[in-house]
């Protein structure tokens, strides 16, 4: 194994799966701290995140990407851009499938994956939420296809996730250490306070409108040792949904700016003055000004 070998290992891990299978969630619990915003609607995360987990012996760099779905605007396709990039070099690929409930869409992109010519490891999350037969019933699923390293984990309650770690951890080459150990993302500050917003528009809005929203952040400014002043504009896509996000005499701004605030000041630690605004672009998905506004280009 690696660690007694004495040599350095480090490799790049792409993570990959169908919307909402915990991508994210995984990758933030192997890290130990929260990089990607999560949430229970599909296709939260938009672009290639970079995750690094620095141990004694190794570093893995884990990329988590948007969930694979047939795109329906150019933001889809900026999505489905990134994942295939991220997938360019990469060591190993980790495939999430959620064990609650495994469709014919995730037994395919298992099977593409394990052709791919680097090892494929996938990992059954969400165990917390089934039982231990349902798991097993999971694990025949995944080695009928092929699959010998199969790791089932919740990236909930942390149960199997040293055993990922360690499963992924032989797969790494001999390399060097690309970070430095106190490096944990390549997001930049601004990207991670709009994602932290975009994340609170999740939690409270519902049906189409989340969809539709970006988060710019127009200013970052720092008042003093403790304060930073913080203005973003909340993008949407029609006037009904910017009265919603604004919601009765502005409770729904108030909730989304308060929720937010508080994470980005853990992030920054220092107190933060955050102003957002709501503004209408229609059809900003589509538009490729737009997307390069809010940091969707490649
Ligand atoms: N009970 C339980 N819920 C989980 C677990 N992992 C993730 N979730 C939930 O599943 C939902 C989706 O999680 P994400 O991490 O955003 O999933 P994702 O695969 O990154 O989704 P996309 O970015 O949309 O592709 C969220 O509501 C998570 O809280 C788990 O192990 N157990
Ligand atoms: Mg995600």
């Amino acid at each position: 194994m690696n660690q007694k070998s004495g040599t350095y290992h480090s490799g790049f891990i792409t993570i990959v799966g169908r919307p909402n299978v915990g991508k994210s969630s995984l990758m933030n619990r192997m890290i130990g701290e929260k990089i990607a915003i999560v949430s229970n609607r599909p296709q939260t995360t938009r672009s290639r995140i970079m995750g690094v987990l620095t141990r004694d012996n190794h570093q893995i760099v884990f990329l988590d990407t948007p969930g694979i779905h047939d795109p329906r605007s150019r933001l889809g396709e900026y999505m489905m851009h990134s994942v295939r990039e991220a997938m360019e070099g990469m060591d190993a690929v980790l495939v999430i499938l959620d064990v609650t409930h495994i469709t014919a869409n995730d037994l395919e992109i298992a099977r593409e994956m394990k052709e791919k010519k680097v090892p494929a490891v996938l990992a059954l999350n969400k165990i917390d939420l089934v039982t231990p037969e349902d798991v097993l019933a999971a694990n025949a699923k995944a080695a009928e296809i092929g699959y010998e390293e199969i790791v089932p984990v919740s990236a909930k309650t942390g149960n199997g996730v040293e055993e990922l770690i360690a499963c992924l951890e032989k797969h790494l080459p001999a390399g060097p250490q690309y970070f430095p150990e106190d490096m944990i993302t390549d997001q930049p500050e601004r990207i991670l306070c709009a994602e932290i917003i975009r994340e609170k528009t999740l939690r409270h809005l519902r049906d189409e409108v989340p969809h539709g929203i970006g988060v710019e952040i127009i200013k970052i400014e720092t008042l003093s040792d403790r304060l930073t002043e913080i203005n973003a504009t909340v993008y949407c896509e029609r006037d009904a949904h910017k009265g919603i996000i604004i919601g009765k005499h502005g409770s729904m701004l108030q909730t989304i700016g308060t929720e937010a605030r508080a994470d980005i000041e853990k992030l920054l630690d220092t107190h933060v003055n955050l102003k957002l605004w709501v503004k209408i672009r229609p059809d900003w998905r589509n538009n490729k000004s737009d997307l390069k506004n809010l940091g969707y280009d490649s």
